[in-house]
């Protein structure tokens, strides 16, 4: 039997530095305005505070193309406020954990500015260099953010691989040196007092052998890029292991789209030597997978595919693995906007639902910043106010070069998807911009500010924010919750998510109505009569009636 570990008891709350406080007046969130909520965080209950990436950044894609593993980004502070933040959350008993980019660093890094000056320069095989394939490039591999995955490089007359934006070329992880450099770059942050990693995109690390063309893509004339997974990604992750995950008490999570629960036994498997943890993406796929225009859908989830994957995850890592739980991140859009309902009529009881089917199942928890107030989905219906580069070129993409949909089509689509919808300012109060910043901000903030902000939940004691809260706490008092069997009950029911834990003779039932219509559930087919109420969104409990988005706990 495995010692529990303390990532496995924790929850993690992930920061997005750049819109949660700016406190020197220029838009910017920075390191300052996370030392000022640190309070906030605590009062919460949570454990870790994940950083997305605070180094130094020409901001590409906000921070993801990084020129200075050791230097923090000028927009959120210096070294100095980053020991600060350090110091004053391990204080407050508090751990943090780094945004780790290793898959490609920006154009502009030192590395990648010398291997794109000469062929021969020691720093060229840091990265894919490939001749072009007659006038094309090198082979048909797109990028994620639009266009092919090659660029041109007029200098040595040669294509670098960037599997993001052309201002994110791929680090070659074939090479020892490259690999060597990364973890000499880890341990210093180790040895700085860091608490783990982030890893971005760490399954993309290994890629196939001859770089072969991909299945062409609907709607394009570009391939699939064949990158995550590959065949020695393994092998690289636990040569990471030995050489620096293994000499500190850290937690890691790898974020890994495109795995199937067999391969998240492999990357974050207890006898591996690889990972703590991975974020898979199935459960926030299901909406917009293989249906065309790749994540541009409005279509909906269906409970019964979601139930399913997230059965197969809790039962295929039981005992083997550790699951990560999390509804949305800095790349999705808000939980209660997707899966709940963000009117102002159901939003509330929407969250706190969403929360409890979330934070009672195995694993350990995230809580995206804002989630804990309900925050929405941004609702911009006017291209000028997105930033994400994903975002401006999947328009010009789909609409303004090959006019596969039209204005309108798409800009429902972005409103239903981009990745800005996480990124607008915390809401904290009603001052100007919800006081977040008093200048002009980088992105705006989401007018329905004047109702869902910290200060109004703070003072309700029924608030989205203390239901979160008491979650947390139950999560810390009860081991069931964290090393509870997990059973799925109603597998097949469209409206409902149902299931139980269980631990030491003691059982919880876990009851979540997705809908906002009022249900019958046998619910007392499942309670033995003796059962106490854990905790619900509803402030009475009418047992076999179901009200809109109600949930609600028993333990027996
Ligand atoms: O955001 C996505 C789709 O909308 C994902 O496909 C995303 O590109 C993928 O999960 C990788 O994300 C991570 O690496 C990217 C960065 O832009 C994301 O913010 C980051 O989370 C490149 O570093
Ligand atoms: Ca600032």
């Amino acid at each position: 039997d495995q010692a529990i570990k303390w990532w496995q008891k924790a929850v993690v709350y992930q920061v997005y530095p750049r819109s949660f406080q700016d406190t020197n007046h220029d838009g910017i969130g920075d390191l300052q305005g996370i030392i000022q909520h640190l309070d906030y965080l605590q009062k919460l209950g949570v454990d870790v505070i994940w950083l997305n990436p605070i180094y130094r950044s020409p901001n590409d894609d906000n921070g993801y193309d990084i020129s200075d593993y050791q230097e923090i980004a000028s927009d959120f502070g210096t070294m100095a406020d980053f020991e600060e933040l350090l110091k004053a959350a391990h204080d407050k008993g508090l751990k943090i954990i780094m945004d780790l980019v290793v898959n490609h660093t920006s154009d502009e890094h030192a590395w990648f500015k010398e291997s794109r000056s000469n062929t021969t320069n020691k720093y060229r095989d840091f990265y894919f260099w490939r001749v072009g394939n007659a006038g094309n490039p090198p082979n048909n591999w797109d990028s994620a953010f639009g266009g092919s995955a090659w660029k041109y490089d007029e200098q040595t007359k040669e294509y670098y691989l960037h599997t993001f934006s052309t201002k994110q070329p791929d680090l070659n992880w074939e090479n020892p040196q490259m690999r060597q450099s990364i973890y000499d770059m880890m341990n210093w942050w180790l040895k700085k007092g860091v608490d783990g990693f982030r890893m971005d995109v760490i399954n993309q690390i290994s890629k196939l052998p001859g770089l072969p063309d991909g299945p062409l893509k609907p709607h394009s004339k570009f391939g699939d890029a064949r990158v995550t997974n590959g065949p020695k990604v393994h092998d690289y992750l636990q040569e990471m292991n030995r050489e620096v995950l293994s000499k500190k008490d850290i937690m890691t999570v790898g974020e890994t789209h495109g795995i199937t629960p067999d391969d998240g036994v492999k990357y974050a498997g207890f006898d591996r030597q690889e990972l703590n943890m991975v974020f898979e993406f199935q459960h926030l796929r299901l909406d917009n997978s293989q249906h065309g225009f790749g994540k541009w859908s409005t279509r909906k989830t269906s409970l019964v595919e979601l139930k399913k994957v997230i059965n197969n995850w809790q039962v295929a890592l039981k005992d083997k693995a550790w699951n990560s739980l999390f509804w949305n991140n800095h790349d999705t859009p808000r939980a209660v906007s997707r899966f709940g309902n963000d009117s102002e009529q159901y939003r509330d009881v929407s969250a706190k639902m969403l929360a409890t089917c979330l934070h009672l199942l195995q694993g350990t928890p995230y809580i995206y910043q804002g989630e804990e107030l309900g925050m929405t989905n941004a609702h911009f219906k006017n291209l000028a106010d997105y930033r994400d580069i994903e975002t401006l070129n999947a328009y010009q993409d789909i609409v303004t070069k090959s006019h596969l949909l039209t204005n309108d089509d798409m800009m429902q689509r972005i409103e239903a998807n981009s990745r800005d919808n996480s990124r607008t300012p915390m809401q904290w109060n009603t001052l100007v911009n919800a006081g977040f910043s008093d200048v002009t901000l980088w992105i705006k903030v989401n007018p329905n500010y004047s109702t869902i902000k910290v200060d109004a939940a703070l003072v309700d004691k029924n608030s989205t924010w203390y239901y979160y809260q008491k979650l947390i706490t139950l999560r810390h008092d009860y081991p069931l919750v964290t090393l509870g069997d997990f059973k799925l009950l109603l597998a097949d029911d469209p409206n409902i998510f149902m299931y139980q834990r269980h631990w030491q003779g003691q059982t919880w039932l876990v009851i979540c109505n997705f809908t906002e219509q009022t249900l019958n559930c046998p619910v007392n087919e499942y309670l033995n009569g003796r059962e106490q109420q854990i905790i619900s969104n509803y402030a009475d409990d009418q047992h076999n009636n179901l009200r809109p988005y109600e949930s609600k706990v028993y333990s027996m």
